[in-house]
């Protein structure tokens, strides 16, 4: 195992793979901004490195300065957490030309899967479902994109290779709407991601967001971990997620799972991933694959068991996959409510200090959070403060568990989601296990 590595990211992630390093005997360098000298995985922190102003550009992006830190405190790996710099293929090379190790997959598959096409094309060769389409870039051929789309039947959907996470993307619902469609998708996608590169794919009208998450070690092994059900969204950002996902079959679940799994093997995948379907009609068609630790892991650790941050660390340290597939059983549902700071009914971003803090608590709760009484929320990132997770024996059981916690937890200050997580947890559709990636914006009036 490691003797030390530094944390490349902040907030509750930050202080989640602080947790898994303490266990394991890791020492944990803590890398800020200006703007974060108070974070909690700061203060707990073996030592800790300022590394620019607080705009993330200048600091959780800023990849010499990650590197320096790692330099200086004699550190052997780099976590990268989610978002910053954790899908950057650049900077996984960086750091293993460093002589360091990214806690994560090598550059290319990173730089595979960050690529939509090529991603896609890895996986069907795998026999991973994928949703119907052209599968390769678009050309400029007017007639020939008018035929893709013909064979493929509206409504069709634009996407950009470069893009994904539902940036750089157009729905089609007719023939005369196409050409201009192509035209504005690439434009958008060359000024956005540097790739105009586009490609075209059946639009499916109301899927679920079901993902499966999978560990894979460097001696050929992967395991798969079940599903999670996000569906609940808005604008992009996930609201609510779950597992398993509901009314998904152990047989769905296997099989799915296990050509995950295989996949993983085929294309000598390492560490922590996340295959992203859309499910509808009873069936899964691949999207994307994330090769990060999700924000939502923790769904997954409390029916499972298994730790998934400390999993990566022995991964990445060159150690076996701990358990195998025959080892994995799923116990009881769980949800998680991620907590925002923000306004319940504008979604405007709400930073500000934190008067009062009262952690819930009680049988089946988690809650993932860095924020303290007196802690102030900084302006300048993502307005997540934390994740509240309720484990039941079931769904039912999860949800009134999620209730008693939300009724129970007390930030004074600031304004938070709170308001709407209760909304949801007492949703008749969700209480069923109804929801679609639709739901939530319909509930909410956004069309
Ligand atoms: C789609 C789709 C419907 N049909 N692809 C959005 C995020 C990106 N990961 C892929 N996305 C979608 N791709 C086809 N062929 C609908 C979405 C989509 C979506 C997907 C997952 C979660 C939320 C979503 C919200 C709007 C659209």
């Amino acid at each position: 195992m490691f003797d030390k590595i530094v944390i490349a990211n902040r907030g509750e992630i930050a202080l989640r793979i602080l947790r898994a390093c303490r266990e394991l005997g890791v020492k944990v360098v803590a890398v800020h901004s200006e703007a974060d000298r108070d974070l909690k995985h700061v203060r707990l922190a073996d030592e800790s490195v300022c590394i620019g102003p607080a705009a993330s550009a200048d600091s959780y992006l800023n990849i010499p300065a990650i590197i320096s830190a790692a330099e200086v405190t004699d550190a052997e790996a780099i976590h990268p957490g989610y978002g910053f710099l954790s899908e950057n293929a650049d900077f996984s090379e960086k750091v293993k030309q460093s002589g360091f190790v990214f806690i994560g997959p090598n550059a290319e598959t990173i730089r595979m899967m960050g690529d939509k096409i090529s991603a896609k094309n890895a996986m069907m060769a795998t026999g991973i479902p994928c949703v119907p389409g052209n599968n390769d870039p678009l050309s400029d051929n007017d007639k020939k994109n008018l035929k893709i789309a013909h064979e493929i039947g509206y409504p069709v959907i634009i996407k950009a290779a470069g893009g994904g996470g539902g940036r750089g993307m157009r729905t089609v619902h007719t023939e005369s709407a196409l050409i201009n469609a192509i035209a504005m998708t690439k434009a958008e996608a060359g000024s956005a991601f540097g790739n105009p590169t586009v490609y075209m794919e059946k639009f499916l009208e109301d899927p679920r967001h079901i993902e499966f998450q999978v560990m894979a070690d460097s001696f050929g092994n992967a395991i798969h971990l079940g599903e999670r059900d996000c569906s609940m969204q808005r604008r992009h950002q996930k609201v609510v997620e779950e597992a398993p996902a509901p009314g998904i079959t152990e047989l769905q679940r296997k099989t799915i799972g296990e050509r995950c799994a295989k996949a993983c093997i085929d294309i000598g995948y390492l560490g922590a991933g996340t295959f992203e379907f859309l499910y509808e009609k009873g069936e899964f068609f691949f999207i994307e694959m994330n090769t990060r630790v999700q924000v939502e892991h923790p769904v997954t650790e409390m029916i499972t068991g298994f730790d998934i941050v400390k999993e990566q660390l022995r991964i990445a340290a060159g150690e076996r996959l701990s358990i195998t597939q025959d080892q994995v059983k799923i116990t009881g549902h769980a949800i998680e409510c991620r907590l925002n700071a923000e306004d319940p009914k504008t979604f405007m971003p709400c930073p500000g200090t934190i008067d009062q803090f009262h952690m819930p608590g009680g049988p089946g709760i988690r809650c993932e959070t860095h924020i303290y009484n007196g802690y102030k929320v900084p302006p300048y990132y993502d307005s997540m403060i934390g994740k509240l997770i309720a484990h039941g024996e079931d769904r039912k059981s999860a949800i009134a568990r999620m209730n008693t916690a939300l009724s129970e937890i007390i930030i004074d200050g600031i304004k938070t989601n709170i308001p709407l997580q209760q909304d949801i947890m007492n949703d008749s559709a969700f209480g069923i296990g109804q929801q679609n990636i639709h739901y939530l914006e319909k509930k909410l009036g956004i069309h």
